[in-house]
């Protein structure tokens, strides 16, 4: 059998030869030895998308031919970093690309660098949409993904003298590998004109879209690699481009000419950036026309395949599912009405019946600021026909809220999609589906009991709970090689790769010494490649042996970078201040994007540098705290930095972080949380078997929200009732850093919005813990062994499933 697989693997790595050479002569005309490192990168992904194709065509094929139902998942976002690794993982030849690559002197990993992130995205929500992704395609899900093709992802982060600095992200100039442009099946998307029912001669109405402005929505495809299955599936990014009339110029007037720019500035402008400025009415504005450009492109083509493939759209909801992620797409809603009464002309109710059959909701956040609301005054003459079409939804959702609550007003005010002026996307997306999902038990708690209460009584079998996973192939064997490996010698099977819950089966070993060791000789190796990406890109030495303790996520209040390092400043003054008091050496990292207009977030990584500015130039505390910014985090620079991490910061204001998703890719590798119970870091304990795998601190979610109901905590008291607390508010002022008097206000005068003071000691005594756990080494190996052995359950794989069989109804299909 050995003879055999080393015969077939000799096969298939001539067969990669001639086409690698092939490609390259074809796409450059260049041999090997002349190839530039990207061209090597350029042929490398071709010669893989020649793998790639085949089985694309042939899921499509068995996919129309056997008419299984189909999962749409709709995402404003998908952060899916770069490609190429887990393309070649997936497909199973990466080893045999490698040894290629050698026998031209070429490295497979230098190769991969050469790839940009894919950066259609900013954080949890979009990074989770590439997990999902992943894990349809691992489990022959039929699922397919639905956004925008960004011209420019989210900004490159500098650090220009402590300061974040935003450049544009053009991740598009060297072109982007994996995509397929299809203009045959682009789409025209209609937005302003004048939509009104005129009454005809026999008393019937009519619908009248009148001057609508029509975009062309072409859509880019995505090839999604399933892990060793055959199953390929779509990602289709929409890109906005002028119409088909428009090079017909014709004789023009001068201003029929400026009419024309103006419309092509317009249209270019929608699928420019992610996250257009929303500090004013026009970037506001332009976020609605990019969420209905690609809302309104995905659910017509899925009603053309669909019908092409020659279905009933009377059956639609049993063949279609179609998820939104958050709110954004929650114009789904509308468009699948608008096509099915306008254009197929249903009755209204088998229109809704179809419409809430067919989707499907997850809330990510009870921020405020991220329940969208629309203006009515800014939708309506945007989407004039649309605006119709939900005002007719929310008239007939009223009628039956008040049938429930006769004379309840107060109900009505609360559960209107339209109200105060404003088109409530929440509602909107609850009203017009069948399932709203949270995305970590106590995260789906909260939502029931307070940010979508009045709604979980309406329906409360509408409302579960789906917590969130991550690609164990992307985090754990891709990022991981090494550890990926010793887990396959240890439990003697490579099953987990496609059951990640079998990764359980190391919980045999989490006592056996050998098996530590290499545990631990690993973790070391992984935190010595992250000190050498610290030198090369900060210029900073970091020392392998201490204790890598690793914050990397979104800039944000509620995330608390804010306390981990007042923490820090705590720290280093008693270092120099208090000759017994001591701690283990320990570098503290920190990365991750503030929004370019939030203040307090860039306030926090100027503070952040000017710590780290001090304290790594302070020869007298002999490196016992470094603190480095890793500028530009993101997927890729993730992948070197999870791996490394002794402890995983996961300190949000207990109630506020939906789920977290780093926490558990931190924990698939072996960091030990150091959290507070929040989002799925108390499934996490749960997980591990409670406390004595993981650091607890802090407020708890009823205490927080128990304070903002009640308004009795006061972040000036604090002030002055804790010296620790006294001690790091007082440095943001007295020039021991710089000026920081924008935080001091932050904390005291506008009280402490996210409890940093509150939780201050108990964040300093879990630090305590940390470091007295981190010198028994062998439990300290213990207890990351048992970390990763429980992270099965965190695998977006499971999630999938639950997706899959508790709320889209569907099967996986086998592909030939
Ligand atoms: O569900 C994915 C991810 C969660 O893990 C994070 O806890 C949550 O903050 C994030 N939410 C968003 C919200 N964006 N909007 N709107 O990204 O979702």
């Amino acid at each position: 059998e050995q003879k055999q697989k080393s015969r077939e693997f000799d096969k298939l790595k001539e067969n990669l030869k001639i086409r690698f050479v092939n490609t390259a002569h074809l796409m450059y005309g260049r041999e090997i030895k002349d190839l530039t490192k990207n061209e090597v990168y350029q042929t490398v992904a071709a010669t893989a998308k020649q793998f790639i194709s085949d089985n694309w065509i042939k899921t499509n094929k068995t996919y129309a031919e056997r008419q299984e139902k189909q999962i749409y998942y709709f995402s404003i976002e998908f952060l899916l970093g770069r490609l190429l690794k887990s393309n070649l993982i997936n497909l199973g030849i990466e080893e045999a690309v490698k040894e290629v690559l050698e026998d031209f002197d070429l490295s497979l990993v230098k190769t991969f660098e050469e790839e940009p992130d894919a950066g259609l995205g900013n954080g949890g929500l979009g990074r989770l949409a590439a997990c999902f992704i992943d894990s349809m395609a691992a489990h022959r899900l039929p699922g397919h993904g639905c956004s925008i093709r960004y011209q420019y992802g989210l900004f490159e982060q500098k650090i220009i003298e402590g300061n974040q600095v935003e450049i544009p992200d053009n991740w598009l100039k060297n072109g982007f590998a994996w995509e397929y442009r299809k203009p045959d099946k682009a789409i025209d998307v209609k937005f302003n004109g004048n939509a009104y029912m005129k009454k005809m001669p026999d008393g019937s109405l009519k619908l009248v879209y009148e001057n609508p402005m029509t975009v062309m929505a072409v859509p880019y495809d995505v090839p999604i690699v399933g892990y060793h299955n055959n199953t390929v599936n779509t990602l289709r990014l929409w890109n906005a481009e002028v119409n088909r009339d428009f090079s017909d110029y014709g004789r023009l007037t001068q201003e029929q000419m400026r009419q024309k720019n103006d419309y092509r500035n317009f249209v270019e402008s929608i699928t420019r950036y992610l996250y257009p400025d929303d500090s004013t009415y026009d970037g506001r504005r332009l976020r609605l026309i990019q969420e209905y450009f690609f809302v309104s492109a995905g659910v017509q083509s899925i009603v053309r395949h669909y019908k092409k493939v020659g279905m009933d759209i009377h059956d639609f909801a049993q063949k279609i599912a179609i998820h939104i992620n958050d709110t954004h797409p929650a114009l789904c809603v509308a468009e699948l009405m608008r096509i099915l009464v306008d254009e197929e002309g249903l009755e209204w109710n088998e229109a809704w019946a179809i419409t809430k059959n067919t989707i499907a909701y997850t809330n990510h956040t009870i921020m405020p600021e991220a329940l969208e609301k629309w203006p009515i005054d800014m939708f309506k003459p945007l989407l004039p026909r649309i605006y119709m079409i939900i005002d007719e939804i929310n008239r007939r959702w009223l009628i039956d809220v008040r049938d429930r609550y006769p004379n309840n007003e107060q109900k009505v005010h609360e559960l209107s999609i339209i109200q105060d002026g404003m088109v409530h996307m929440a509602r909107l997306s609850i009203v017009g589906s069948h399932s709203v999902n949270g995305v970590a038990k106590i995260h789906t708690d909260i939502l029931k009991s307070t940010t979508l209460h009045e709604f979980y009584e309406y329906n409360p079998r509408m409302f579960n709970n789906k917590t969130n996973g991550i690609t164990h192939r992307r985090w754990l064997m891709g990022a991981n090689p090494e550890l990926s490996d010793l887990i396959d010698a240890t439990i003697g099977s490579r099953r987990w790769h496609r059951h990640p819950e079998q990764l359980d089966l190391l919980n045999d070993y989490v006592e056996d010494k050998p098996f530590l060791e290499k545990l631990g000789a690993i973790k070391h190796l992984r935190k010595e490649a992250l000190a050498k990406y610290v030198k090369e890109h900060n210029g900073i030495d970091v020392d392998p042996d201490s204790i890598f303790d690793i914050q990397v996520k979104r800039i944000h209040s509620y995330k608390r970078q804010l306390m981990n390092i007042l923490h820090i400043m705590y720290q280093y003054h008693k270092l120099k201040t208090d000759p017994n008091f001591d701690m283990l050496p320990t570098t503290y990292f920190f990365g991750g994007k503030a929004a370019p207009g939030y203040y307090i977030a860039k306030e926090t990584i100027r503070l952040i540098n000017a710590v780290a500015d001090k304290i790594n130039n302070d020869a007298s505390i002999k490196g016992k705290i470094k603190v480095v910014f890793i500028e530009n985090f993101g997927v890729s620079i993730g992948e070197i930095v999870y791996p490394a991490a002794d402890v995983s910061e996961q300190i949000s204001t207990a109630s506020k972080e939906a789920s977290g998703t780093g926490n558990m890719k931190f924990m698939m590798n072996g960091a030990i949380t150091l959290g507070t119970l929040d989002g799925a870091n108390v499934e996490i304990r749960d997980a591990v078997g409670g406390d004595e795998n993981c650091v607890i601190f802090g407020l708890k979610a009823e205490e927080v929200l128990n304070y903002y109901a009640t308004g009795t905590y006061s972040a000036w008291d604090e002030y002055n009732t804790n010296e620790n607390v006294r001690l790091v508010v007082d440095q943001l002022t007295d020039g021991t850093y710089g000026n920081f008097q924008s935080l001091l206000d932050y904390l005291i005068r506008a009280n402490d919005e996210f409890f940093i003071l509150k939780d201050f000691n108990a964040y300093a005594d879990a630090h305590v813990e940390i470091m007295k756990r981190y010198q028994k080494r062998f439990q300290w190996l213990k207890a990351s062994a048992v970390n990763i052995a429980n992270s099965g359950v965190f695998s977006s794989d499971r999630t999938i499933d639950e997706y899959a069989n508790e709320i889209w109804q569907v099967k996986p299909v086998m592909i030939p």
